[in-house]
């Protein structure tokens, strides 16, 4: 991080039903367009694993319309910047619709493209920031700490952070396989460095570093086109694959 520009993925994850708050808020704003929600990866290769997807409850975002048919859901700041890599019609201009507040997008039910699970529900995440990415998050449980630990502590105190049990029916899903953690290989690490809750930073951190090296060096896909390939030749391919099906695109900060 901090030299040179970051290349992320990000994500269209095209909303199928909108969370009763959330349909209030843009309830004729939008002109019928099409939305999605559009979180940033740097991991396309683990998008078959998908089991939700995160924004911060106390974020703003935007709805921005790229042309008459769709808009995304992402941060004022990340509008600006897609502005000037040709997201939006006028280079230079941010096309906002609407504001809404994420605690509003909980409970909306988006498309997950290449998961297994097809559909998926936005739940809040306390660590997601609003200076980094678009401002959501999609969520692979088996290869993020912070996603497995996060979705682990919604279900345990579902009351406290709004959210229906019904939306964390899923367990999380083998995308690739390393002979040191297995095929879930965040769960395993965040078990082995005994991590609580998603309030651990700083085993959150080493956490993420392990799973990340483990993965990108020794990790071989166990789904999709390119099971049996080593992570690192799949990464690229999965998100030619994703860009070329009109499923993301290349969005840098
Ligand atoms: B990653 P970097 Cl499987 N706030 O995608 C918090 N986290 C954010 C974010 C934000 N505003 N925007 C993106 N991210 C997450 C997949 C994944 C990711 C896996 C494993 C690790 C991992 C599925 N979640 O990231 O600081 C996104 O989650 C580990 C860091 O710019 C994105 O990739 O390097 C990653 O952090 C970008 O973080």
């Amino acid at each position: 991080e901090g030299v040179g520009p970051q290349e992320y993925l990000a994500l269209r994850m095209e909303v199928v039903e909108w969370s009763p708050a959330a349909k209030e808020a843009i309830e004729g704003k939008v002109g019928g367009r099409k939305v999605y929600l559009v979180p940033a990866t740097l991991r396309p290769e683990t998008m078959y694993g998908q089991t939700n997807c995160f924004v911060g409850p106390n974020i703003k975002y935007g709805v921005f319309a790229i042309n008459d048919t769709e808009a995304y859901v992402c941060t004022y700041r990340a509008a600006r910047n897609m502005t000037f890599q040709g997201v939006f019609p006028v280079r230079g201009e941010i096309p906002q619709l609407v504001e809404i507040v994420g605690s509003t997008l909980v409970g909306t039910k988006i498309k997950a493209p290449l998961g297994v699970i097809p559909e998926v529900y936005v739940l809040p995440m306390e660590n997601v920031k609003d200076t980094k990415g678009t401002g959501v998050v999609t969520s692979v449980p088996s290869d993020s700490p912070d996603d497995y630990t996060t979705t682990s502590d919604l279900r345990k105190k579902a009351e406290f952070y709004k959210v229906d049990p019904r939306w964390l029916d899923f367990e999380p899903i083998p995308v690739l396989k390393t002979d040191k953690y297995g095929d879930l290989s965040a769960v395993a690490v965040c078990k082995e460095l005994k991590i609580q809750s998603q309030k651990d930073i700083k085993q959150l951190t080493e956490a993420k570093e392990i799973v990340y090296k483990e993965g990108f060096y020794n990790g071989t896909m166990v789904i999709g086109d390119f099971k049996g390939e080593s992570v690192q030749e799949a990464k690229p391919k999965v998100r030619a694959q994703l860009i070329q099906m009109g499923l993301a695109f290349p969005y840098a900060e």
